[in-house]
């Protein structure tokens, strides 16, 4: 715990005690003009308030889409729409986008920077600061780490468009350790399953061409609710012009709805189902042997490994009938090569998920869709300069060291790995000192809560910088409040789609109370840490226009059109018929035998593992995504709390009527450790979940009586979520392995003051 004195900084105890951060409203302290004032001259007069629509890029998730903004007469914001020349959303914004107008309107945005201080009986506060002294504590805080510990003993935790500038900060400073929980908690599996299949991975947005597919095979993946615009406004074409959809769920999702199939699957058996299908495409010889013979390495290791996979065999695991799992494995190849067996997102599953992720890669590369219309196009590789600046220092040990030789096949630094690598263990030379947070809800984020505030507990600095009073910004030392991204210039959005394009965000109001942008954040801490150097521009607008240039437009034009298209530069979308192809692995083939697997130790090939099961009375805990929220970011959103301001939990009629449940009715929910939801959540009654497992939305269930919409609506899935099973190849959490039963009261002792 730091206090601030005259200029020196004390540590008086280790202990964070959550701040609820409404104390400080409570205590009625309210921004003046002067703040609001300091905040204008450093954004700089706009003229963008004299245009008509200003052009931005959405942040409300990560697909970006572009869009323009429209004020009010008096410069407020009116209403956000797509920008028609964007190919992420092709001029219609998803319900998120629309209501990112929410965000800025928001009356319980952080508001100023904030300082943990320690009053005389122990209580822990926060006090207002200004962004000097906010600025100049965490620079002296971060000096001091690395006089004590070193500089790689820090690390930046972020997702967004601030991540850019804070890891440069970071990097300067000497530190590499740079984590975003988009990987370890969501699309890390599929990077390294496709890397070490392909040579390549598949980034965002994913290189699959929905758009002219004729089968695409939705493992989990529930597109529609889970918006990822383009995506889903290719999959309802791809539906229009015929194309069949394989839907392979739990549960019966939007998507499901709209498939030729639903293969209601029993949970964490996909590994079998998976097999199943590439036994009965290479037995019955449906793949492409043009291809496979040409392009792919270990065909016949792989048919020897999956001879006794049969569909009887997966039968008795999936609970899929083998009659379907053939027939799907048939209308998969009619189509092929235009078939997408997709390869999900959120895919941190059940810790076998690199392995299963593999065996997506593979039926895709039986299949020869990897390269052909309406399977997998080849990206773009645009790339936009960086603005000049001094080479980073090396840092002397990074995340990696600290996870003694494993997870060597992760191509970026984990969030779980540098959370655990914060904790002190006799493993460790030196254990991570400092965080800064950016833009990530690491609470409500990373698995297993106790851990999390447990490595907290051992920093001496955690920095949170975020726009709304989150459950991680109660952890802070120091708070620092962003203006939304409706407010700031950002980084030019780079897309490597079919066809190159850039967009850009510039701010269509000033930013409200005293919040400042990310890349200002970052330029004055690298000042007051002797690093400017590294941030040699006075407007982040030169730095944009300076960028442009280099790629033969400028900032002049892009206010104007928002979205620039370039031309194709990298070659066909497709591979040409009999095209010699180099792929990036170690064998320069498709490898369908992983030799980088085998390499570190791992099977070469996916096989199957059972997985624990609920034990009597518990139901696995499922959760995803709904059409109007984002993560837990979106949940206290005005205009999106309109649409949805609660989760519920879906049951199955068998399993409502065992334990006389209703719809509507509110229960607790209690996972195999022992730990209770914090707030009730209402049962919605539904054929469409199966029996042994129960639904809902994340992002829900906060505890923070600051976020006035969202405190105590529903229940959160992150809390739940205590057991991790861990990815032995990349280090990946697993989320799904646990287990929740239904409590219709709580003990005294468990109800949180
Ligand atoms: N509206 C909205 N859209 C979003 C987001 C958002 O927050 N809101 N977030 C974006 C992000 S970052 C991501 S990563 C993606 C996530 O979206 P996806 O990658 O589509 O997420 P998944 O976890 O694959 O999908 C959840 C589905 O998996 C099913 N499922 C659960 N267990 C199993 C199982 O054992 N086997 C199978 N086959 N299915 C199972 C669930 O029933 C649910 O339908 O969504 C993106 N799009
Ligand atoms: N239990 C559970 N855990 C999950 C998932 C799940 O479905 N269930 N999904 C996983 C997946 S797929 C992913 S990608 C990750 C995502 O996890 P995160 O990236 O951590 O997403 P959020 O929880 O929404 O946290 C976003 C934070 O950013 C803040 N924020 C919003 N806009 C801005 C901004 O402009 N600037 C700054 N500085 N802050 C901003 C929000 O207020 C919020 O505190 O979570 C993973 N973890
Ligand atoms: S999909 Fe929706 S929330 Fe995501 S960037 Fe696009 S408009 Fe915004
Ligand atoms: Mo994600």
């Amino acid at each position: 715990m730091l206090l601030y004195q005259k200029n020196t900084i004390v540590m008086v105890q280790n202990r964070r005690d959550f701040i609820k951060i409404s104390s400080l409203s409570a205590a009625g302290v309210i921004l003046g003009a002067p703040y609001l004032r300091s905040a204008v001259s450093a954004i700089g007069k706009q003229e963008a308030l004299n245009l008509q629509r200003t052009p931005t890029y959405c942040e409300i998730c990560f697909w970006k889409c572009a869009g323009w903004v429209y004020k009010n007469d008096d410069g407020s914001i009116k209403k956000i729409v797509g920008n028609a020349d964007d190919s992420n959303c092709n001029g219609r914004l998803c319900p998120r986008g629309t209501g990112g107008v929410g965000m800025y309107y928001d009356e319980d945005r952080l508001k100023t920077p904030l300082i943990r201080v320690t009053g005389k009986n122990g209580e822990q506060t926060f006090r207002e600061a200004s962004w000097d002294e906010a600025l100049d504590l965490v620079a002296q805080k971060m000096q001091q780490i690395k006089e004590k510990h070193g500089a790689e003993c820090t690390a930046l935790f972020t997702h967004g468009s601030g991540g850019h500038y804070l890891g440069n900060l970071l990097k300067a400073f000497g530190s590499g350790n740079i984590a975003a929980p988009s990987y370890a908690q969501c699309r890390g599996p599929r990077e390294v399953a496709f890397v070490a299949t392909f040579g390549a991975g598949l980034d965002s947005p994913e290189p699959t061409d929905i758009r002219d597919t004729r089968c695409l095979v939705l493992i989990g993946s529930h597109l529609g609710e889970n918006m990822h615009n383009g995506q889903v406004q290719e999959m309802s074409d791809a539906i229009d012009k015929g194309a069949s959809i394989i839907t392979v769920d739990p549960r019966f999702s939007t998507v499901a709805a709209k498939s030729k199939f639903w293969l209601p699957i029993k949970p964490a058996t996909d590994n079998a189902l998976l097999l199943a299908w590439i036994h009965e495409i290479i037995y019955n010889e449906w793949y492409d042997q043009k291809y496979v013979e040409k392009y792919t390495y270990g065909f016949d290791q792989l048919k020897e490994h999956v001879r006794n996979f049969t569909p009887e065999w997966a039968f008795g695991i999936t609970t899929i009938r083998p009659e379907i799992i053939t027939e799907t494995a048939r209308e998969m190849a009619n189509a092929a090569p235009s078939v997408i067996i997709h390869p999900g997102r959120h895919v941190t599953w059940y810790g076998d998920d690199t392995q299963r992720l593999r065996a997506v890669a593979i039926l895709n590369a039986l299949l020869g869709s990897w390269g052909r219309r309406g399977g997998f196009y080849q990206p773009e590789k645009l790339s936009v300069p960086e603005h000049p600046m001094p080479s980073f220092p090396k840092p002397a040990r990074t995340w990696r060291d600290a996870m003694n030789g494993k997870y060597a096949l992760a191509d970026l630094a984990l969030a779980s790995g540098v959370c655990d690598a914060t904790i002190p263990s006799p493993n460790l030379d030196c254990s991570i000192k400092g965080w800064i947070v950016n833009g990530t809800n690491l609470i409500m984020t990373l698995p297993d809560q106790k851990k999390t505030i447990e490595a907290i507990q051992n920093l001496e600095l955690l920095v949170v910088i975020d726009t709304m009073p989150m459950e991680i910004t109660g952890y802070a030392d120091v708070v620092l409040p962003e203006c939304t991204y409706l407010e700031r210039w950002d980084d030019l959005r780079v897309v490597h789609g079919r066809e190159p394009n850039i967009a850009l965000r510039m701010p269509a109001a000033e930013p409200k109370y005293n919040t400042k942008p990310a890349y200002w954040i970052a330029k004055e801490l690298a000042r007051k840490m002797g690093l400017g150097a590294y941030f040699d521009w006075e407007n982040f607008e030169d730095v944009l226009d300076w960028q442009l240039k280099q790629i033969g437009s400028s900032l002049e034009e892009m206010k104007r059109i928002g979205v620039k298209n370039f031309p194709r530069e990298s070659g066909p979308l497709y591979f040409a018929e009999g095209e010699d192809i180099e792929f990036d692995t170690n064998t320069g083939k498709i490898e369908l035998y992983s030799t980088a697997f085998e390499a570190e130790g791992f099977d070469p090939m996916p096989g199957y593992t059972p997985h624990e099961e609920p034990p009597a009375g518990y139901y696995r805990l499922n959760y995803g995504r709904a059409p109007m929220h984002t993560f837990s970011r979106t949940s206290n959103n005005p205009n999106l709390t309109d649409l949805m301001d609660h989760n519920v939990l879906w049951v199955n009629p068998k399993v409502a009527k065992e334990w006389g449940l209703s719809n509507g009715q509110p229960v607790y929910l209690e996972n195999q450790d022992g730990v209770v939801s914090d707030f009730p959540i209402k049962v919605r009654v539904t054929e469409r979940i199966r029996f042994d497992s129960v639904y809902m939305v994340h992002g829900f269930g906060h505890a923070d009586k600051k976020l006035s919409r969202a405190y105590g609506k529903g229940a959160s899935d992150s809390q739940l979520i205590t057991k991790v099973l861990t990815d032995p190849i990349m280090g990946g959490t697993g989320m799904r392995g646990n287990f929740v039963t239904f409590r219709f009261e709580k003990k005294e002792s468990e109800v949180k003051s």
